[in-house]
């Protein structure tokens, strides 16, 4: 077992329950009519992944981020207000509430996005890769995908030239057995995407996603890789999705067992048992929630308050040169 200073682990683990409670009070605005549109997709219980991943990147590297990407975003140094007010389409948010929760950006931190369209990031990362390599800097580019995902044409096409051209990628598929309402049985033949690494000639690992510290090492062995211009690598990382596919999802194609089996691999409380193995004081990490849970309230609080777009600045950022 690998030592850590406590104040990483207690690091690691403000970014996974900040990710849970910016998710549950998002849900609860969201069935309250407070955030504009319904595909709202929570990534509550993959918490570990996001957290795990970015906690192995440096500031100036990228993420490449997918539909359900709030976790993403906070884990890569996101200012949780701000997504607040984005999700509520307010001016003060990441992209002046013209993105939303499928399309929140932040160039500043390393984020190129999330994407509404499945599997695009596959096509993206190895572009951001090229143009560290190009610029030769030794940035990362991290992307995430879904076990969906990886059966869309764009993962062929992004392993394949980031192997070929030996691009600095660290592929993260976060598994969580289901595309929307299709558990992965009817949509995959193999039982390991990790597998699928070797058709590239690339490192594939499966890795248990509820575990924080098994992420952020798994991660951090391919990025090493990826940053002495080794290439590529796939770690997929099996999960849980806790809530429905998005939040006005029935969720029926899944059975009460199911749904309450996930919650037996709750990353948080497997991390703060681990935490508390490891010597770290139990009320450090009430400490660590209680000031998460005033964070949320204050970043909910600036969203509500803050002003809605001015109708007259509706086509603005549409075309380039434009009001910016
Ligand atoms: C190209 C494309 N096809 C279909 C959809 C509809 N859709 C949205 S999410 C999703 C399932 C994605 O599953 P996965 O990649 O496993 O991600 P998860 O939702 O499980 O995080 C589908 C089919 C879409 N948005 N884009
Ligand atoms: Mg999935």
């Amino acid at each position: 077992m690998r030592d850590y200073p406590q104040d990483k682990l207690l690091e690691l683990y403000r970014t996974m329950y900040t990710i849970r409670r910016f998710e549950e009070t998002v849900s609860e605005m969201a069935a309250g009519g407070l955030i504009p549109g319904f595909m709202i997709h929570l990534y509550v219980g993959q918490e570990a992944v996001a957290t795990g991943v970015c906690a192995a990147l440096r500031q100036d590297d990228f993420i490449v981020s997918t539909h359900r990407g709030h976790g993403h975003l906070i884990a890569k140094g996101g200012r949780i207000d701000l997504m607040m007010a984005e999700l509520m389409g307010k001016e003060a948010g990441y992209c002046r509430g013209r993105g939303g929760s499928m399309h929140i950006t932040s160039f500043e931190l390393g984020s190129l996005g999330a994407n509404g369209i499945v599997g695009a990031g596959l096509a993206i990362a190895p572009g951001a890769a090229l143009s560290a390599k190009l610029r030769g800097t030794d940035q990362v580019t991290a992307c995430f995908f879904g076990d969906g995902a990886s059966n869309q044409g764009t993962f062929h096409e992004g392993l394949n030239l980031a192997a070929t051209w030996c691009l600095p990628v660290v592929f993260v598929c976060e598994n969580n057995g289901y595309g929307f309402s299709t558990p992965r049985s009817c949509h995959q033949s193999v039982s390991s995407i990790a597998e699928r690494a070797s058709a590239y000639d690339i490192p594939g690992e499966t890795i248990d996603g509820d575990d924080v510290l098994a992420v952020l090492e798994a991660t951090e062995r391919s990025v090493e890789r990826a940053r002495k211009g080794d290439g590529p690598s796939l770690v997929e990382a099996t999960t849980h999705r806790w809530h429905g596919h998005f939040e006005d999802d029935d969720d029926d194609y899944r059975s009460e067992e199911e749904k309450e089996a996930c919650t037996e691999s709750c990353p948080i409380c497997r991390f703060e048992e681990a935490c508390v193995e490891r010597g770290n004081d139990a009320s450090a990490l009430e400490r660590v929630r209680e000031e998460v849970e005033a964070e949320v309230e204050k970043a909910r609080a600036f969203a509500e308050e803050c002003p809605e777009p001015k109708p007259e600045d509706d086509a603005s950022m549409i075309f380039a040169g434009g009001d910016a």
